[in-house]
């Protein structure tokens, strides 16, 4: 974080300016807070949009003193590298998925990506923005990282492959797919079979170019918005898991802001992600059709030879132990039982 006063004598009047500046507005002069805010999404993802759009009402409603810089499409580093530099301080607010790298500092926040858990968006938001959000966002917490309320849809994943359609888990049968880092995603694919390799949201197109791997697994939009159907040829519609990202804050840079400033940058964000949601769910009734159009070939797998695959290999009464009783039962609340 650049500041150009001292944050202790540093108090945003919330005057009518505000509105007055519109949301184009630029600052006259550089402003006096400047916050990094980055992630792994392409330019074209709702997420990029709406991020651009918190940022504007950021400036405007602190008449240009608070310029929040977005970096999307991995520009300051893949996952990895930008969790380290969101834990250094170097950037401010990092957007990530609770079972991506976050999960390598804080396991637990990675439950909700738990294999075929979430039937539909009425459950998914019932269960996220209520109990187990709250309990992630604690434990999240205790990591020095500050998450804001609200989680960003990533999207229910299916499955993309160059070689071969996938009907059933005999068909992931040692199938090289690549999985983001984090423990959840390998051990769910080891459970399914499969050989994941962990491979950075930075490195995909280019793994699946160059034949690293011969599959993935994806939501439609970052398949469509990151060019992915270019290296893929076929699409399995499994929805074997929902993801969505926290957004959240180096502690100590965010309780340097005055306390205005990070109401007024906590209320956009949490806006922004309730818009986000919107426009995922409106994207979701045309990606079928637009990545058809673009080659990727589709079907729509029986799911319950999946289900029990996992079931069968123990991987929900493993993870039962790892995460524990309490948010066990948390989730067992929202979703009923598992296993
Ligand atoms: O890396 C991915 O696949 C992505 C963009 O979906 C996540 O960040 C989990």
């Amino acid at each position: 974080m650049h500041k150009a006063i001292s944050r202790r004598t540093f108090s945003i009047g919330l005057g009518g300016t505000a509105a007055a500046l519109g949301l184009r507005a630029r600052p006259a002069k550089a402003a006096d807070i400047t916050l990094k805010f980055a992630f792994n999404l392409a330019e074209s993802h709702p997420i990029t949009t709406r991020s651009r759009e918190a940022a504007a009402r950021i400036l405007a409603e602190t008449n240009g003193k608070v310029e929040v810089r977005v970096f999307p499409n991995n520009q300051l580093g893949g996952d990895t590298d930008m969790l380290s530099q969101t834990r250094a301080g170097g950037i401010d607010l990092f957007l990530n998925s609770g079972i991506n790298v976050l999960s390598t500092i804080v396991p637990s926040a990675s439950i909700y990506g738990l294999g075929f858990l979430f039937p539909d968006y009425a459950t998914v938001w019932k269960t996220m923005d209520g109990e187990l959000g709250a309990a992630l966002r604690a434990r999240i917490a205790k990591a020095n990282l500050i998450p804001m309320e609200k989680m960003w849809d990533n999207g229910f994943r299916q499955i993309t492959t160059s070689s071969k359609v996938i009907n059933s888990p005999a068909d992931l049968k040692n199938f090289k797919i690549r999985v983001p880092v984090g423990a959840l995603w390998t051990s769910m694919f080891q459970a399914l079979g499969a050989a994941p390799t962990s491979i950075n949201y930075n490195e995909l197109y280019s793994a699946l170019q160059t034949k690293v791997v011969d599959g993935q697994e994806n939501s439609l939009a970052n398949i469509f918005t990151a060019n992915l159907f270019e290296v893929q040829r076929y699409c399995a519609i499994t929805n074997h898991m929902w993801d969505a990202f926290f957004c959240v804050a180096n502690k100590r840079n965010w309780e340097a802001l005055p306390v205005d400033v990070r109401e007024i940058v906590a209320k956009n964000i949490n806006l922004a992600a309730l818009a986000e949601r919107e426009d995922m769910a409106k994207l979701s009734t045309t990606l079928k059709d637009t990545l058809t159009a673009k080659g990727l070939v589709f079907n729509e797998p029986d799911i319950a030879p999946f289900r029990a695959a996992l079931r069968d290999a123990g991987f929900y009464t493993d993870w039962r132990k790892r995460f524990g009783e309490e948010l066990w039962g948390i989730l067992e609340r929202n979703v009923g039982p598992l296993g």
